[in-house]
């Protein structure tokens, strides 16, 4: 087993491009750093701080973690063999129409579903464009089971009554606080058996901690594992190849992470803005999120640079730019001119230069292979995420508290989303579409908008506080408490039934995917930060305080800890 040294409470000590030393700053939320200046007309610039916490991941000790899965010659092999095996399984023509369909289910569980993706797609595209009679219709069990695994393979059944869409508030209204009220029943008089319904009551419990549809996949493929080992009638290969596939797409992950840590420490920015979050490690366990898949490599590589620049120019317009700096940041991104790059205060002009450079790198790379060239959509990107957080830093500095309304306007672009898919979009996806790119790049695209709701209020729910403690604009919360005269518990209700109306909203458009000119597979992506933002920000800030949000377990159990194997 892996463990990782955690850096816990140390303060290191940066040196800027100037060779000047700064301290990172030791207080409580809220502080004023002060700066003097060469210049002798020029006054002190007061500076928040937000007082992030040094990463709690140490890089030299993450490149010297050693994986057997990685290493061992006969790991494949032996992966390779019980591979063969499931797919045997899977082809079974006695299997009943039920089995099959629990066995695909199983499949998609327990992760290991994308080793036989064409096997699926013939069995429930064939099964989709038969007449349906292979269920009988009073067996909700496998109705509800085939018209999953259907809308999850992207085929459209309108008949799904149980999915939760704008039409359905009968549904949500009355019947999901029942079914609610009805699990809480169950788990409360079996919780204290030892008996024969304890997987069901531990799936009973997470689905009541968080619904099975909000949960980021590979965290829940790693707890089905468990929860199918621990079943009586388990099939014994299943479960062996689904513990031996998952470790090694683990060690996969492991070296990602590593090229990742390892780009961030050589940009320099982790030092020269010590005011920043140095996320590297949680920047990457967003991106499993998106996509798990041992094949997406680059994808997760790109992406885990896209977040980090970005939580490193939130800071700088959040915490420490002046209004003066941050519009000759923006300009800067408007401009898009190399040679201007000196018109930038100083402290500036290396994060600007990283971020054209990586846009620069990915525009050649989708050039190479996919013949676009995409530097004017991922360039546009940039210029409206930093317009977006130039607008909340004007609304703080001016005292305006938007409504609800017009704050969300700005906000789900100021979460960075939109900014994360366009390139998302361009690395992830086979082939591009220019129609796609244009719809994402002018935020037409309602599941993008819809995902990025999510992901803002999840966000606004566990950072606010601290945000306007050190000194920030309203966020969702606060808007909604200065409109309505809401006390805050009202306010955070509010709030929370506008990500449930969201996630209608996602589902509404899944069903709706061929209007959307979206892939489903990249639909699916874009749902998929959503659900990572409820995971990361499900006991508090995940991104910026990890070590007060219990995301180090999870980035345990996901990144370094392998499965025990029988
Ligand atoms: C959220 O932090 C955050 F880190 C963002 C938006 C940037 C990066 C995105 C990913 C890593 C996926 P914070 O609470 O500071 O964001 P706001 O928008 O509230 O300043
Ligand atoms: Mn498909
Ligand atoms: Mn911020
Ligand atoms: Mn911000
Ligand atoms: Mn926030």
């Amino acid at each position: 087993m892996t463990t990782l040294v955690l850096q816990i409470g140390s303060t290191p000590i940066y040196s800027n491009a100037l060779g000047k030393t700064l301290r990172r700053p030791q207080s409580s939320t809220c502080i004023i750093v002060a700066e003097t200046t060469p210049c002798r007309k020029t006054p002190i610039v007061h500076r928040r701080s937000a007082n992030y916490q040094p990463s709690l991941w140490d890089h030299h000790h993450l490149l010297s973690t050693e994986n057997k899965y990685a290493k061992d010659k006969s790991v494949p092999a032996e992966r390779d063999l019980l591979k063969e095996k499931v797919r045997k399984m899977l082809n079974d023509k006695k299997k009943t129409y039920v089995d099959l369909l629990e066995f695909i289910d199983d499949l998609q569980k327990l992760g290991i579903s994308y080793h036989f993706e064409a096997e699926i797609d013939i069995i429930l595209t064939s099964s989709y464009q038969k007449e349906r009679t292979n269920v009988r219709e009073s067996d909700l069990h496998a109705t509800a089971l085939e018209f999953r695994l259907f809308r999850q393979h992207g085929l459209n059944v309108s008949e799904a009554s149980y999915l939760s869409t704008k039409s359905d508030t009968k549904l949500q209204k009355c019947i999901r606080p029942f079914a609610t009220q009805q699990l809480r029943e169950f788990v409360d008089t079996h919780s204290n058996e030892n008996c024969g319904s304890c997987d069901m009551v531990e799936m009973v419990v997470q689905a009541l901690d968080m619904p099975y549809y909000w949960r980021m996949r590979r965290l829940d493929t790693r707890r089905y594992i468990d929860v199918y080992g621990k079943r009586h009638n388990k099939n014994l290969v299943l479960i062996e190849f689904a513990k031996l596939d998952f470790n090694i797409v683990q060690a996969i992950h492991q070296e990602e992470l590593k090229h990742v840590s390892s780009w961030w420490r050589e940009t320099g920015l982790g030092k020269q803005l010590y005011f920043a979050r140095d996320r590297i490690v949680e920047n990457y366990f967003w991106t499993i999120g998106q996509i798990q898949e041992p094949q997406y490599g680059y994808v997760r590589q790109i992406m885990t640079k896209i977040n980090a620049l970005l939580t490193t120019i939130d800071d700088i317009y959040d915490i420490y730019g002046t209004l003066e700096e941050l519009e000759l940041f923006t300009s800067a991104f408007e401009n898009w001119d190399i040679n201007r790059l000196d018109e930038l205060p100083e402290y500036m002009r290396l994060c600007f230069l990283v971020v054209y450079n990586e846009v620069n790198s990915i525009g050649c790379d989708i050039l190479r292979n996919k013949n676009i060239n995409v530097i004017p959509f991922l360039k546009k990107s940039w210029t409206d995420v930093c317009k977006a957080y130039l607008v909340e830093a004007k609304w703080y500095k001016s005292g305006h508290k938007p409504n609800l309304e017009e704050y969300m306007q700005n906000a789900w672009i100021s979460i960075s989303a939109p900014t994360i898919f366009v390139h998302f979009y361009c690395v992830f996806s086979a082939q591009l579409s220019l129609k796609v790119l244009d719809t994402l790049s002018e935020h037409q695209q309602n599941v993008v908008r819809s995902s990025a709701s999510v992901f803002r209020l999840a966000n606004d729910l566990v950072t606010s506080s601290d945000e306007l403690a050190r000194g920030d604009v309203c966020k969702s919360i606060q808007c909604y408490m200065s409109e309505t005269g809401a006390s805050e518990d009202k306010a955070r209700s509010h709030v929370r039934q506008m990500i449930n109306d969201l996630w209608d909203e996602m589902n509404y458009e899944k069903m709706a995917h061929s209007s959307s000119l979206l892939h489903h597979d990249f639909m699916e992506t874009v749902i998929n930060l959503a659900r990572m933002s409820q995971c990361m920000y499900q006991y508090g800030d995940g991104h910026g305080s990890p070590e007060k949000a219990k995301i180090v377990d999870r980035v345990m159990s996901i990144i370094f800890n392998p499965i025990p194997l029988d």
